[in-house]
């Protein structure tokens, strides 16, 4: 770090975690009111994870002193909270480029930075892949720290106990920061978060707050009272703590410290660095949204904001049309629960909740219990709606086969954020489910082409005596009118847009839009496209599909998903199947590879998903279409 840093920002001159350790407390309280700063102006500008990253500066600022990462390990968990830790490890220059198209991603990322140890975005995973490096750490003999930091929410995920368990049983030199603000993105629910409240809002916590800064700052870092777990006799641990879970599992806990106190928390972390014995668990207390007033006022809100100029005009979202939905749904019938891992936000679902409390549940950030659950529910003749975002149903696939359609047990599965997300990117895209739902048998997979369509799709769903899949994108409706009445869709019917005997294109869900509209841009070119609307992934509507292709020989699927295992693969597999000969087939999607972050409309346009790039793919794949057209044009022109 160049000298004279006190002529301009600290942060200016942080290049590396190292150029920390020279700054004094009272510069460093000075650079974590510099990190604020930047945090909300780049966020308030792109988007991203605005409370979470401004409750942790402090610990990030601590960790990169106590820690010597790229040596240490430090594990981020979910990865949402990683900004300062970006803005410390090199990556200060870029910042103002973060979650745009080819720049720094919302999330860790093993290939932005060395000090990134681990790529991350779902939840609930650092402590077994901080486990997974300590263990080899050991069994090579080699001598690093390695810190797992994980929130109360990501604590409820299902994996994060499975790794404690693992931890305490074998006993390993592994620290994990529990980030402890209460919250998830919504408050945290839970057996465990109830714990963590009795601890935080203990009395004899609050009046120790005071007490252990003064201990702290009257005994060496050596003094006892830090000294973890089960060698402790002073009787501070014990006024700290109701509990002793942590502790019955194999950890050592300490705290809780105050997370927005730099010096306690080096002494604190520097005690669990030096401690060496068993696991630690070092419980941190943090202010979601901390010295940002607008976000420690409203955490939810804050909790991911959208890029500013980020229209939502007064089109409702297909999560709006969804809670609608349920809401009307859950008057008509006493027996329909919502399930949500805890999203109740991006569901939409306060207005259902505020309604009918009792009726929607938020199980944590447990997907697999979710799925599970709903299996228990249906069994008893309820009928379970499962609200999840397409990534993240993904931790449930065996529960959905296992539990629910081997069982053929009548669960909905409302998937939103299906095909592609945007800012979020390669953890978050949804373009994996038509493929590995459309492969489970009883399973019925549909897809709307518009908001009306999805409620009628979800009153369908509710119906059906078998488990069915609605998946629909993260985005503003088209805008149509709202039918009154729900009517049920045939399953497996799909319906015929718009007449062409020259190509038939068959969509699925966000992509009927774009391929009426390419119809459309194709008659310019005097070519005249048949629009299928398919409705269903599964059953396909075999009838349709295979009228339209024997009349047209010619059939471009279209899907905001993979290619592979996708709707394509299953419309190109009936047309081999069939008696049909001389049909050509040809499939848009997203190519064998994780899709990066950007604005959604690019990143459609660049993978082909959109009108413009149909209309063009249409063209090119059967230029024998085309040279029918120029001969058309040639004949009008010579008269
Ligand atoms: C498997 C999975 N489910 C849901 C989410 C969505 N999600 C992102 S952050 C978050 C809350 C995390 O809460 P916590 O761990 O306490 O961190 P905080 O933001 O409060 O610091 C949720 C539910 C996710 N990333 N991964």
């Amino acid at each position: 770090m160049e000298s004279g840093w006190e002529m301009g920002k600290i942060l200016d001159q942080i290049d590396n975690p190292a150029d920390l350790k020279e700054l004094t407390q009272a510069e460093l309280k000075q650079l974590a009111s510099e990190i604020r700063e930047e945090l909300v102006s780049v966020v308030s500008a792109n988007g991203g994870h605005l409370a979470s990253n401004l409750g942790v500066v402090e610990l990030t600022i601590a960790l990169h002193r106590i820690f010597e990462s790229p040596k240490d390990k430090i594990v981020w968990d979910v990865g949402h909270q990683a900004y300062t830790h970006k803005l410390l490890t090199g990556r200060r220059d870029r910042f103002s480029t973060l979650r745009q198209f080819g720049g720094l991603s919302g999330f860790t990322d093993r290939n932005e930075s060395e000090h990134d140890h681990f790529g991350a975005g779902h939840a609930s995973t650092s402590i077994s892949a901080a486990l997974g490096m300590v263990v080899a750490r050991d069994l090579a003999g080699d001598d690093y720290e390695v810190v797992a930091i994980i929130g109360d929410g990501a604590a409820t995920g299902g994996m994060a106990l499975e790794g404690m368990n693992q931890v305490g049983h074998l006993g390993s030199r592994l620290i994990v920061v529990l980030n402890d603000n209460g919250m998830s993105i919504s408050p945290t629910v839970g057996a465990l978060a109830k714990l963590l409240g009795k601890i935080r809002f203990d009395d004899r916590y609050r009046r120790a707050k005071d007490t252990s800064k003064r201990i702290v700052t009257r005994l060496p870092l050596g003094n006892r009272v830090w000294s973890a777990g089960k060698q402790v006799e002073t009787g501070v641990k014990g006024m700290f703590m109701p509990t002793t879970f942590w502790e019955e599992l194999g950890f050592a806990y300490m705290g809780p410290v105050d997370g927005h106190n730099i010096h306690e928390l080096e002494m604190a972390l520097a005690h669990a660095r030096d401690y060496r014995r068993e696991p630690i668990l070092l419980h941190v207390v943090t202010t979601k949204g901390k010295g940002y007033l607008p976000a420690e006022g409203d955490a939810v809100y804050f909790h991911g904001i959208p890029a500013q100029g980020t229209d939502n005009g007064t089109i409702p979202t297909y999560s709006d049309v969804f809670a609608q939905t349920m809401l009307r749904l859950a008057r008509d019938n006493p027996r329909l629960v919502v399930i949500t891992p805890a999203m109740p936000e991006g569901n939409c679902l306060s207005i259902v909740a505020a309604e009918f409390p009792e009726r929607v549940l938020d199980v944590g950030i447990c997907e697999q219990h979710a799925v599970t659950f709903a299996a228990g529910l249906s069994i008893q003749g309820f009928v379970p709606v499962v609200a999840i975002y397409s990534t993240f149903l993904q931790r449930s696939f065996d529960q959905i086969i296992h539990d629910v359609c081997l069982q053929d047990l009548p669960v909905v599965f409302a998937i939103d954020r299906g095909g592609i997300v945007g800012d979020d990117g390669k953890t978050h895209q949804g373009v994996f489910d038509i493929s590995y739902l459309t492969m489970i048998p009883n399973l019925i997979v549909a897809a709307p082409k518009d908001e009306d369509e999805l409620q009628h799709m979800l009153y369908t769903a509710t119906k059906s005596k078998h488990p069915m899949a609605v998946r629909y994108p993260r985005s503003t409706g088209l805008g149509v009118k709202l039918d009154t009445e729900f009517c049920l869709i045939p399953i497996g019917r799909g319906e015929l847009l718009r007449e062409g005997q020259d190509v038939a294109i068959v969509a699925i869900g966000s992509m009927v839009a774009p391929a009426l509209e390419a119809a459309r841009e194709l008659t310019v070119s005097g070519i005249e496209a048949a629009v299928v609307n398919a409705r269903f992934t599964k059953p396909l509507d075999r009838e349709l599909i295979l009228e339209v292709a024997g009349r047209t020989k010619r059939v471009v699927t279209v899907e905001e998903n993979i290619l592979n295992g996708g709707f394509g693969s299953s419309v190109a597999n009936l047309l081999q199947r069939s008696d049909l000969n001389d049909i050509q087939v040809r499939s848009i999607g997203l190519p064998d590879e994780f899709i990066e972050h950007g604005p959604q409309s690019s990143l459609r346009s660049r993978y082909g998903l959109d009108s413009e790039e149909i209309a063009r793919y249409v063209l090119a794949a059967f230029p024998d279409l085309d040279r029918a057209k120029t001969t058309a044009e040639y004949s009008e022109l010579s008269g």
